[in-house]
């Protein structure tokens, strides 16, 4: 089974962490992209030309972090992660819905600047001035208050939000947008869990990732110039 993508994407680390949580890392390969965002060779793998997607032995597909997340959640052993009640299930899928509709587009674009040197200024704009704020508000107006994001267990909500973090520390300072300004309960789940095993990890292997990333567009600058 082959995971396609790279860590400095949340959809990409959403199913890594996933694997994290279930000890389950060892039986799923990571590898880069065929190509870059958007190119026919990536496109030709998946028809959205974006990253994650996963490749079964059998040739099967599926695409989509939250999906490929939550295959695994019910492939490999461990703690589940999706809550036992409706209620519970409902309020976490919403977390990771919004996240993935609300915020995502927006930090997207933030991170496109800096990692890809693209910048989008309308898009920019958009994303400070407006979808950052309500998205960030959204998140805080759905914890719970407590330990986790959902209910009194790590969960998918957890999952989705973590990868996040990374893109809110990184990318949002240089755009001054606050993440925890006015926003208690996000700055009190971030201090329960940024020093977990999961959260050091995950983020460990974004950095990682970034740095990969802007070594080969230097790199790939420093060609053009020759
Ligand atoms: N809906 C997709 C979104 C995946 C996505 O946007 N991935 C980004 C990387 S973080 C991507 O591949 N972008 C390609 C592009 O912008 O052309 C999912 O949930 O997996």
């Amino acid at each position: 089974m082959q995971l396609v993508g790279i860590s400095l994407s949340p959809y990409f680390e959403r199913a890594v962490i996933t694997l994290d949580v279930k000890g389950a890392l060892d039986e799923v390969e990571l590898a880069l992209p065929p190509g870059p965002f958007g190119s026919p060779e990536l496109k030709a793998a998946n028809p959205t030309g974006k990253i994650p997607y996963l490749r079964l032995p059998d040739g099967e597909f599926i695409p989509e972090g939250q999906v490929i997340a939550e295959y695994f959640n019910e492939t490999f052993e461990g703690p589940d992660l999706m809550p036992a009640t409706a209620l519970e299930a409902a309020k976490a899928k919403l977390v990771c819905r919004t996240i993935d509709l609300y915020v995502g587009p927006h930090t997207s674009s933030l991170a496109r600047s800096i990692t890809r040197g693209i910048r989008d200024e309308a898009a920019i704009k958009a994303a400070v001035e407006d979808g950052l704020p309500l998205g960030l508000d959204l998140i805080e107006g759905y914890l719970g208050g407590g330990d986790y994001v959902v209910g009194d267990a790590f969960s998918f909500a957890d999952t989705a939000l973590i990868p996040h973090m990374f893109h809110f520390l990184v990318f949002l300072k240089e755009f001054e947008v606050t993440v925890f300004e006015g926003r208690p309960k996000l700055a009190a789940w971030w201090d329960k869990h940024k020093e977990s095993d999961i959260v050091v990890r995950s983020h460990k292997r974004m950095a990682a990732a970034l740095e990969f990333l802007l070594k080969r567009i230097a790199a790939a600058k420093a060609q053009q110039a020759t």
